[in-house]
């Protein structure tokens, strides 16, 4: 499957007739925004162009080894850029800008928005929404092979860290033989992947060891499978780790032998934020989380719901 061709002309037709283009990356930026935006920076200014990043919140330390990291702004938005692409952005309101910004989403603004979530709504003037790739890495990929533009160590290393994210490193069900072979190009433009894997998959800080200590010790598992955990806020106070430190537990938690499916509930501001995993194919926790109101991003396999604090659980 590749992108409309159609559609990425008429973008590429766009992006030579604009000079300054704002990169906008979702809110608590994971690596597949932060490598599609990072990625089409450096193409963009390969084409001498003036592209400019912008996420909403601060960028995680894990991603600081990425080339141009440190351009990313958070400062008041002025719409008067002559393109914008969103990258990796299933829903408008995880820019954090739907509110201050709705121009940018009711194609009143040249807004590019390229994609892979099945919760996209087509909210740019432009779309490439592939909700059947792995990530949005590869759509930028896809899209810069289309337009002939040059894809070096660089914007090889941001694409490919987007895929090893979104993939956890190969890992995930959506591994497939495309992936690879996507992953395979990349390398041989010569994506530095041992970086890669040693900040993003192999640095913990310590803050994070000690939330984690906490998350396994309150692991248990019910007689019909469910392997459970919990955080409160307490935790996360006496471990100085903050939310974001949590990613990645509820795989973790998964591992015990004979899950049927996994919990952490985690106390966030008032709230309680349920994160649901399962490796089973007749397991759906996206049915399970909207028992409590799931969110719009859930999946079969992964899955997040939200209640308040006090709120009593009916059902299971
Ligand atoms: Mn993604």
């Amino acid at each position: 499957m590749r992108p409309d061709l159609q559609e990425v002309q008429k973008i590429g037709n766009l992006i030579e007739a604009s000079q300054r283009i704002l990169i906008i990356s979702h809110r608590s930026p994971d690596g597949d925004t932060v490598g599609s935006a990072l990625a089409l920076y450096h193409i963009l200014k390969g084409q001498g162009k003036s592209p400019e990043l912008y996420c909403i919140d601060g960028m995680p330390s894990e991603f600081n080894f990425l080339p141009n990291i440190r351009e990313y702004k958070q400062t008041e938005l002025t719409l008067d850029y002559d393109a914008y692409i969103s990258v990796d952005v299933g829903a408008t309101h995880l820019t954090g800008l739907h509110e201050s910004h709705p121009e940018l989403f009711n194609k009143s603004l040249p807004l590019i928005n390229i994609d892979h979530h099945y919760s996209n709504d087509y909210f740019g003037q432009y779309n490439v929404v592939m909700p059947t790739v792995a990530s949005a890495t590869m759509v930028v990929y896809y899209m810069a092979e289309m337009l002939n533009y040059t894809i070096d160590r660089v914007a090889a290393t941001a694409l490919l860290t987007g895929i090893y994210t979104d993939t956890g490193s190969f890992m995930h069900s959506n591994t497939s033989a495309e992936v690879l072979r996507v992953a395979a190009k990349l390398l041989s433009k010569g994506a530095d992947r041992h970086s890669i894997s040693k900040e993003i998959f192999n640095t913990t800080k310590i803050s994070t060891m000690h939330l984690w200590g906490r998350v396994l010790k309150n692991t248990h598992q019910t007689p019909d499978g469910v392997t459970m955990s919990v955080i409160t806020k307490k935790d996360f106070e006496e471990t100085g780790a903050d939310y974001s430190e949590m990613t990645g537990a509820v795989d973790y938690v998964n591992s015990v032998p004979n899950s049927k499916y996994s919990v952490i509930l985690t106390e966030r501001d008032g709230k309680v934020k349920g994160s649901l995993r399962t490796l089973q194919d007749d397991v759906n926790v996206a049915e399970i989380a909207s028992k409590y109101g799931g969110a719009a991003t859930s999946k079969q396999r992964d899955s997040l719901f939200l209640v308040a604090w006090n709120k009593r659980c009916a059902g299971k």
